[in-house]
């Protein structure tokens, strides 16, 4: 599958181009509340369903969810090269890179240590560890011990959309104001994504570029390599 590089110029150029968007709307968040041995989790107050339960490493003492879930309800991109066996997460301006049975792992290339690796259980699913992901993606993480929940907030509501087979996919989406979207080149091509009053830098494959939208309003998006590349994104 894909092989992530790491490329410093281009987080710069996201973090100039995409970091001082006005806060006007700070108010958008996302809050996940995880129970221990419960299949059940909670996203903005919606029950979301999960594949396997969070556990507790109790060696570690260090508690692992499923390697999708906090990917998704933070609003990163989730990859998995299972030639090296990492997981790549790309959220906002942060890439997380994690090994199966490793304990070391990489944010924005730069080498950061875990107290337990990611490991796949007895039915085949991957679990990582939830504090170290979501800390590291920007989300405050707290724990009850008497309820054995684990709940992160996140100041920023994230969504993805791909760049694949020339197309924006998903090509229409309605977000929230305040709505950060990371966009993923899935291609073996560059791209980039060109709004009227922004311009993305060129998007290499398998890097991304995160905006956040805070003004209400409809903004249609292109790609200025390939004419055919059209989306929309309401902002309501
Ligand atoms: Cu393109």
């Amino acid at each position: 599958m894909l092989r992530f590089r790491l490329l410093f110029p281009f987080l710069v150029a996201s973090l100039l181009l995409a970091g001082h968007t006005p806060a006007a709307h700070a108010s958008a968040a996302t809050i996940v509340s995880l129970t221990l041995n419960r299949r059940q989790a909670t996203v903005n107050g919606e029950t979301v369903a999960l594949d396997t339960a969070p556990v507790l490493d109790e060696a570690a003492s260090r508690t692992f969810v499923p390697v999708r879930f906090i990917g998704e309800s933070l609003g990163a991109y989730i990859g998995w090269d299972s030639e090296t066996e990492a997981v790549t997460y790309l959220g906002g301006d942060t890439r997380i890179i994690l090994r199966i049975g490793r304990k070391t792992a990489e944010v924005n290339g730069q080498e950061a240590a875990l107290d337990a690796a990611p490991y796949i259980d007895e039915n085949g699913r991957t679990l990582v560890p939830v504090r170290f992901v979501s800390e590291q993606m920007g989300a405050a993480v707290s724990w009850d011990g008497s309820t054995s929940t684990v709940t992160l907030t996140a100041p920023w509501v994230g969504r993805v959309i791909l760049l694949q087979d020339y197309q924006f996919s998903p090509d229409t989406r309605t977000v929230a104001p305040g709505t950060r979207i990371t966009w993923v080149n899935l291609d073996d091509e560059e791209h980039d994504v060109l709004g009227s009053d922004f311009e993305s830098p060129v998007i290499a494959p398998g890097e991304a570029y995160s905006r956040t939208f805070s003004t209400a309003g409809i903004v249609h998006i292109g790609c200025s390599f390939h004419d055919g590349m059209t989306a929309t994104i309401t902002v309501q």
